[in-house]
């Protein structure tokens, strides 16, 4: 079953690699259990310093595994089965740690909102994304309503939603679904690279910085930019703030070293 989700340590990043390609990459309960234990082992290791997420084969992933949900008999099991998306999806963007999506292919229904829970999108130029649920006669339920209209405009997320139309790369990217698009062989080298050069970061501050950017959005201004001056006052005086200025100061690239503990949120 770990087949499923690769997991690689590569200099200071994360990959996963969803690798169902067979079934394009399709998400079940089995997909979640390692997902889960995934980001909790990431979340764990201070050597750990970005995540990249992608997928096998052609497609990123084709969403909800329908085959698992077919056999889904009463709305408790169907609640438990989207409860596995959120366990993961929450946990991912939670991670205090900067994720990239590195979509290869077709990112759609659960397998774009994977990708939403994602702080940063790098796609494949062939790649489409959408949220077709409602040509299955559902809604997107591990978070795709929620994450998508806080990313565009809300006539874009109807089309998507209600519509179930899809975002071609260049639309994606066009509409700040997405931060780049790659020719395919591009594809991981440009988001490992962008991961590298966010795990050479302050961990401190990346993980202050990715509570702030994503509590302060829920909030009214006055109460945002509280917490903006809170979060400047945690990091002034520092270590990180020692070394980022000393190094400016010096002439020299900063060094910033791994966090010593868990830098869960
Ligand atoms: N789940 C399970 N198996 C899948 C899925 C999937 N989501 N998608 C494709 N497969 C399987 C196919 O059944 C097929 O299997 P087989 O060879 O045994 O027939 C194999 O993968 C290859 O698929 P296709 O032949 O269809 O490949 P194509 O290249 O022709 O098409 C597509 C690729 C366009 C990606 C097409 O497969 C497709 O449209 N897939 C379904 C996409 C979709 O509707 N996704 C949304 C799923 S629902 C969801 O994600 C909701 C999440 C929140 C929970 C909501 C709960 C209600």
């Amino acid at each position: 079953m770990a087949d499923i989700l690769r997991f690689e340590r590569l200099d200071g990043v994360a990959l996963l690699t969803l690798d169902r390609p067979e079934r394009l990459n399709a998400i079940g309960s089995d997909t979640h259990a390692l997902l889960r234990s995934a980001l909790d082992a990431i979340q764990a290791d201070p050597a750990l310093r970005a995540v990249v997420v992608t997928g096998s084969g052609k497609v990123f992933s084709a969403g909800a595994d329908i085959a698992e949900m077919r056999t889904l008999t009463d709305a408790d099991s169907y609640e438990a089965f989207l409860q596995g998306f959120h366990d993961c999806y929450s946990r991912l963007s939670g991670l205090a740690k900067p994720t990239v999506a590195a979509v290869n292919g077709h990112a759609l229904g659960g397998g774009f909102e994977l990708a939403l829970a994602c702080d940063l999108r790098v796609v494949a130029r062939p790649a489409k994304l959408g949220l077709p649920e409602i040509k299955l006669g559902m809604l997107p339920g591990a978070g795709g309503t929620q994450r998508l209209t806080r990313l565009v405009p809300m006539n874009i997320a109807k089309e998507l939603i209600l519509a179930g139309r899809t975002l071609d790369a260049e639309r994606a990217c066009t509409l700040g679904v997405v931060n780049l698009v790659t020719d395919p062989a591009e594809l991981l080298p440009s988001a490992l690279q962008l991961a590298r050069d966010l795990a050479a970061g302050p961990p401190e501050a990346l993980a202050a910085g990715k509570r702030l950017l994503d509590d302060g959005i829920e909030l009214g201004l006055p109460a945002a930019l509280k917490l903006e001056q809170d979060a400047g006052r945690a990091l002034f005086g520092q270590p990180e703030a020692i070394e980022g200025m000393s190094a400016f100061a010096e002439k020299r690239p900063p060094r910033f070293p791994a966090q010593a503990a868990d830098g869960a949120s």
